[in-house]
This record gives structure tokens, C-alpha cells and sequence, in this order.
């Protein structure tokens, strides 16, 4: 078994701690849920990502989704390069930005009209106060477990980093006043849902959801379940926001509510629509999206929204992906190789093991449970989920630090780095 070196991400990352909160800038960075030292890396390139200790891994997080194409990507990496000698932003309106929204109604054709921000954050958060807007209604639906970003009241019973190493889905500063009008339900439970439009008739502005949960691990919905809050939004006049900031791009080329045949009324992107640069987007049909300033009355704003450098990154590899659909049939062959290859070695390995997944991202929970919500997802075992990310990040594949994360595959891998990963994890899975 190779033995990573870590001295130098170990000096690094003390020196972090003293400048930086926790010595990251994403708590997702700093390995806490899996107790190792997380590596700081030098560079990356397709599959591979490189640490400061010289340290090789095949990547199976791609900066969290957007690297569907591979890190470092030249086609993307040329249109960055190109557009840098005209300056890095303006502050002003440019054709890019056009472009770039044209591009988005077309390739996903729910969306009438789109506004670029900064983050996956940012556009949720917007989103959320368009629909708000709207409606003229305060209250919205949230499912426990899914994240979507860290605005206030969107961290209620919240996944990803909040829960990562068994925390609680809260986050102390969200003021009671901020969260009183945001309403939890359960994934892939209906019920839950109708029950808080009876309690709160008339009241609810927006469901928010991620049409397929991501941040509890991966958790996709039960089928007929997005149709159902379709229905049930559309009988009580309520915004449908589906989040596909991990999904959008990604599950399809228009998303999840493509391979589904959902139409939400608003989208949310982020991560892949940047091509690794900050971009995030909200959007959806005109009469909602036209209550935005400067035609609406709902405020939203932002510096480095569509920033010149970020859309040609952003364009390019939507671009790439709309011209090559041979990428979704590779990522997607990859994936079911992976994933399903894993849980039949868990099987194999008697070891009790869940592994959710759909096309290219996918989690390994180690449970003996079907995982379809947020209860069921936290009866996973951390602290075997922490040996087994140590052991196989020792063997140079570099796994999702966390268990309530997803991992991803890029147009990069190959069937043989597939095959590497399995036979280390035949080996991590026995040892366990
Ligand atoms: P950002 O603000 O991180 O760009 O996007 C927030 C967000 C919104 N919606 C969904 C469905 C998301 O998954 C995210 C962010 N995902 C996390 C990983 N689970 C980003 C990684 C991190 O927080 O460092």
C-alpha cells in the first residue's frame, strides 16, 4: 500500500488555521468528517488532481461538479486565455453575456429569462426572494437535507458540510425571525408536503428542491414525486425552483428536469455552467423573471454578475457539451461502472453498504438501509466512511472527504481508471 506524504498539506494547513477559519475557505475542504489531513493541491489535469507532497489521485470531485469535462480542460482553458488580454471586468454590459443567456433558454427550456451571478448561493438566494416577489407570500418548502447554499434561510435542516461529520442541519446566527417562514418537509415523502399546504393555505410563495438530493449523499426521487410537486404548486399557485446547481448540465444537458420531464417554473444553477469559474444563475418563465430590477421591483445585484473572463469559460464548455453529446454517454457508461461495480464488491465483502446513484454522480453509504431521505441517509456509519476515504485516498483515489457528498465523474476518466478504483476498493472494502 503507497503511503501518501503529507508534511508539506500538514505545514500548509497549520499555517491556514491561523489566517483562515478552520484553515479552508469551504468547510467541505477540511477533511474534518473523514479525520484526515486534507491535502492542499498544486494542480490538476483530466482526472488527476496533484498535492504539494507530490501526490497523484484520480479525482473523483472535479472542484465539486464542474469539472464535467475534465480538469483543465483546453478547449476551456484556450477561451480564458483569449479573453484575458481584454481586460478581466468591466462592470458593464457585454455580448458574452447575451450570449450566454441565449445559450441557457435554449439548451434548458423552461427558462424564459436568466440572470447570471456569482454562485450556487447567490442563486438560490435570489431565486427564492423572486419567487417571494412574486407571489406576495412569505412562507416556502425546503427538504431536510438538501442544501442549497448558505443564505439564512436556507439553513434549516441543511446537507453538505452542515451535517458532514454528524452536526446539526442548523447554523447558529440564522435568526428566528429569518427562519420562521421556512418550512421543512421529507424527500420522496409526498405526505409531508401536502400536509404544510394545509397548514399554511394560500401562505406558501415556493418548494425549493433538488430534483435529485445531492447533499445527503445522492438521493434520487421516487418516481412520480417531482410530478406530484408540480401538481400540487400548480393547483396552489406556487413557485416550483428546482436547484440544479450539482444536476443542471450534468444529469443531461437540460438537466434533471430533462431526464425527468419535469418543468419547474424557476432553475438554479451554478458549478458546471462556469466551466470552473465563479457563475451562478437563476431563472425561469418571463412574468416571473421580469419582477427583477431593473424592469421588477425584486432587488438583486452584483459586481462580477457575468463577468467576461467567468461567461467564456461558462460558454465555451456549454458549448462543448451541446456539440458533443458523446460526453453523456461516456460519463454515464463510467458511472454505472463505478458505482454499481462498488456495491457489488461491498456485497462481496459482506459489508453493509447502500450505493445511490444516477448517470455520473453517485454516494456509497455504509448502511444496510435503502437511503430516499435525510432520517435514513444519517443511519450511515461516519467513522467507516472515514477509513474507507483514508484507504483509498492512500491508494491515490481521491473520493468525496465527506460522507453526505456525491461524487463525479468527468469526461476525462477512463474505463481503466474505473477499473484501478475498483480494485482498490476491493481491497479497502475487505479490510474494513
Ligand atoms: P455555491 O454557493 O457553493 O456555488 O453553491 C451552493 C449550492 C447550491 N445548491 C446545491 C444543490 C449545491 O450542491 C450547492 C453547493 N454544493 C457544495 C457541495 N455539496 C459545494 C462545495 C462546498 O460547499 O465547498
Amino acid at each position: 500500500m503507497s503511503m501518501n506524504k503529507t508534511e508539506r498539506s500538514a505545514v500548509f494547513f497549520e499555517e491556514a488555521k491561523k489566517y483562515i477559519p478552520g484553515g479552508v475557505n469551504s468547510p467541505c475542504r477540511a477533511f474534518l468528517a473523514v479525520k484526515d489531513t486534507p491535502r492542499f493541491i498544486e494542480k490538476a489535469n483530466g482526472s488527476y488532481i496533484y498535492d504539494v507532497d507530490g501526490n497523484k489521485y484520480i479525482d473523483y470531485i472535479g472542484s465539486w461538479g464542474p469539472m464535467i469535462l475534465g480538469n483543465n480542460n483546453p478547449v476551456v482553458l484556450d477561451a480564458v486565455k483569449e479573453v484575458i488580454e481584454n481586460g478581466l471586468s468591466f462592470g458593464a454590459a457585454t455580448e458574452k453575456e447575451i450570449t450566454m443567456a441565449k445559450l441557457v433558454c435554449e439548451l434548458v427550456p423552461s427558462m424564459e429569462m436568466v440572470r447570471m451571478v456569482n454562485s450556487g448561493t447567490e442563486a438560490t438566494m435570489s431565486a427564492l426572494r423572486t419567487a417571494r416577489g412574486y407571489t406576495g407570500r412569505n412562507k416556502f418548502i425546503k427538504f431536510e437535507g438538501c442544501y442549497h447554499g448558505h443564505s439564512d434561510s436556507l439553513l434549516v435542516k441543511a446537507g453538505s458540510g452542515l451535517i458532514a461529520n454528524g452536526g446539526a442541519p442548523d447554523s447558529a446566527g440564522v435568526t428566528e425571525g429569518c427562519a420562521k417562514d421556512t418550512l421543512t418537509a421529507i424527500y420522496n415523502d409526498f405526505d409531508s408536503v401536502q400536509k404544510l399546504f394545509e397548514e399554511n393555505k394560500d401562505e406558501i410563495a415556493a418548494i425549493i428542491i433538488e430534483p435529485i438530493a445531492a447533499n445527503m449523499g445522492v438521493v434520487p426521487p421516487n418516481p412520480n414525486f417531482l410530478k406530484q410537486l408540480r401538481e400540487i404548486c400548480d393547483v396552489n399557485k406556487t413557485v416550483l425552483i428546482f436547484d440544479e446547481v450539482i444536476t443542471g448540465f450534468r444529469i443531461a444537458l437540460g438537466g434533471a428536469q430533462e431526464f425527468y420531464g419535469v418543468q419547474p417554473d424557476m432553475t438554479t444553477f451554478g458549478k458546471i455552467i462556469g466551466g470552473g469559474m465563479p457563475v451562478g444563475a437563476y431563472g425561469g418563465k418571463r412574468e416571473i423573471m421580469e419582477m427583477v430590477a431593473p424592469c421588477g421591483s425584486v432587488y438583486q445585484a452584483g459586481t462580477l454578475s457575468g463577468n467576461p473572463v467567468a461567461m467564456a469559460a461558462g460558454i465555451t464548455q456549454l458549448t462543448y457539451l451541446k456539440e458533443h453529446p458523446e460526453v453523456y454517454t461516456h460519463i454515464n457508461k463510467l458511472g454505472t461502472i463505478l458505482y454499481e461495480g462498488l456495491a457489488e464488491l461491498a456485497t462481496d465483502a459482506k459489508v453493509s453498504c447502500r450505493v445511490n446513484h444516477i448517470g455520473s454522480i453517485g454516494s456509497l453509504f455504509f448502511t444496510g438501509k435503502e437511503v430516499t431521505d435525510y432520517t435514513s441517509a444519517k443511519t450511515a456509519d461516519i467513522a467507516t466512511y472515514g477509513t474507507y476515504f483514508r484507504e483509498m485516498l492512500l491508494k491515490g483515489i481521491y473520493f468525496a472527504p465527506a460522507q453526505f457528498e456525491a461524487m463525479f465523474i468527468s469526461y476525462a476518466h477512463t474505463e481503466e481508471q474505473i477499473k484501478e478504483t475498483l480494485k482498490a476498493a476491493e481491497v479497502c472494502l475487505a479490510n474494513l
